[in-house]
């Protein structure tokens, strides 16, 4: 397919939509982030909007009902996701854009939600629709697609080790292997997550406050009670043998994910261990993970590892990923990486 200069022009204004989605970050799940941006006939921009809130207007009626001489007849609107056929909180988006006498809606990508059929709407009402940067409106909501498609909460690992892979000493010693700045960044980062889940072992071990509304402990033999730091602050979720069915003798962390996600968790930041990860990893239950790795090398074997796994005896059976960013933070480097599927 050439790359035309009506091409280049469409995956202008798509990015448009991306910044403007992003403007909802943490105030629209389990809804999408969805932006929108109405070109009148001549080409151009008269209206933007944005989805701001869980059931407030959609980015296309924002955007759209900001228009009073109705501008947009015979023009076109670019959206992130396909506008909405269904009447959920808000009508559909669909019918709006028909109403107007838009020319032509451009899609970042096709809503994976089962009660919408925008598309075949939009055409058979005359409409064109094309596409535009697909993989980047999938990459802006990849929570909401895991969440809609699967009905489990997306989660994210995080580790921070030495350039050997070492999250401790084999006495168990772990502070600090990262750097303040690095530390600082990790308290950032929980608040964009519905849930911090951690294991029996690492509350045991090193005994973390882990400040959050909403915590998991995996505890199957509830080990953990009153007296850790944990425990003082924020809603506390044990998974333990109890509430949670069991799988060749391990919590089943499936079960466990699929609990919160039925308690509106729907992202989950993981911190713990390597046997957690490592099993976590095996199963197929991380979608990404956010790497800190720091400039010391423990040189020591028996140090523990990020990830504690089976024996595997080829590298074509490692578990791969697509870093996508890699940044300095204080001293050490931060590698975030989606991970391919098990
Ligand atoms: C949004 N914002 O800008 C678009 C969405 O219950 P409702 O009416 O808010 O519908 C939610 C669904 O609408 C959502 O799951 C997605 O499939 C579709 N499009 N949703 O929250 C938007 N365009
Ligand atoms: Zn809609």
């Amino acid at each position: 397919m050439r790359y035309t200069k009506a091409m280049k022009q469409d995956e202008k204004y798509m990015r448009m939509c991306f910044a403007l989605a992003k403007k909802g970050k943490g105030r629209v799940a389990p809804n999408p982030m969805v932006g929108c941006v109405v070109l009148d006939k001549y080409g151009k921009v008269v209206s933007k909007g944005y989805h701001k809130k869980y059931g407030e207007n959609h980015a296309e009626r924002d955007a759209l009902l900001k228009l009073k001489n109705n501008e947009a007849e015979g023009g076109t609107l670019y959206v992130n996701l396909e506008p909405c056929s269904h009447y959920g909180k808000t009508p559909p988006c669909v019918d709006l854009i028909i109403e107007r006498k838009l020319a032509r809606v451009v899609i970042g990508m096709k809503d994976v939600n089962p009660l919408v059929d925008g598309i075949s709407k939009l055409e058979k009402a005359g409409i064109k629709v094309d596409f535009a940067l697909k993989e980047g409106a999938e990459f802006l909501n990849r929570v909401f697609i895991k969440n809609m498609t699967r009905k489990l909460p997306y989660v994210v690992l995080k580790t921070a080790c030495t350039m050997d892979g070492k999250i401790a000493t084999s006495a168990g010693d772990s502070k600090w292997i990262t750097s303040d700045e690095s530390r600082a960044l990790v308290y950032k980062m929980r608040k964009e997550f519905d849930c911090i889940m951690t294991s029996s072992n690492t509350v045991i071990a090193d005994n973390p406050s882990m400040k959050h509304r909403f915590k998991c402990i995996l505890d199957k033999d509830s080990r953990t009670d009153k007296s850790f730091k944990i425990y003082q602050q924020g809603e506390i979720y044990i998974a333990s043998r109890e509430n949670t069915p069991l799988k060749d003798g391990r919590l089943d962390l499936e079960a466990v994910l699929k609990e919160l996600f039925k308690r509106g968790i729907y992202s989950v930041f993981v911190e713990c261990g390597g046997t957690l990860a490592g099993s976590m990893l095996k199963e197929g239950l991380i979608d990404e993970i956010y790497q800190f790795i720091a400039p010391k090398i423990l040189n020591d074997n028996s140090g523990k590892s990020c990830f504690n796994g089976d024996n595997v005896y080829k590298i074509a059976d490692c578990i791969g990923g697509d870093i996508y960013e890699l940044k300095k933070s204080g001293t050490d480097i931060l590698i975030k990486a989606r991970l391919q599927k098990v």
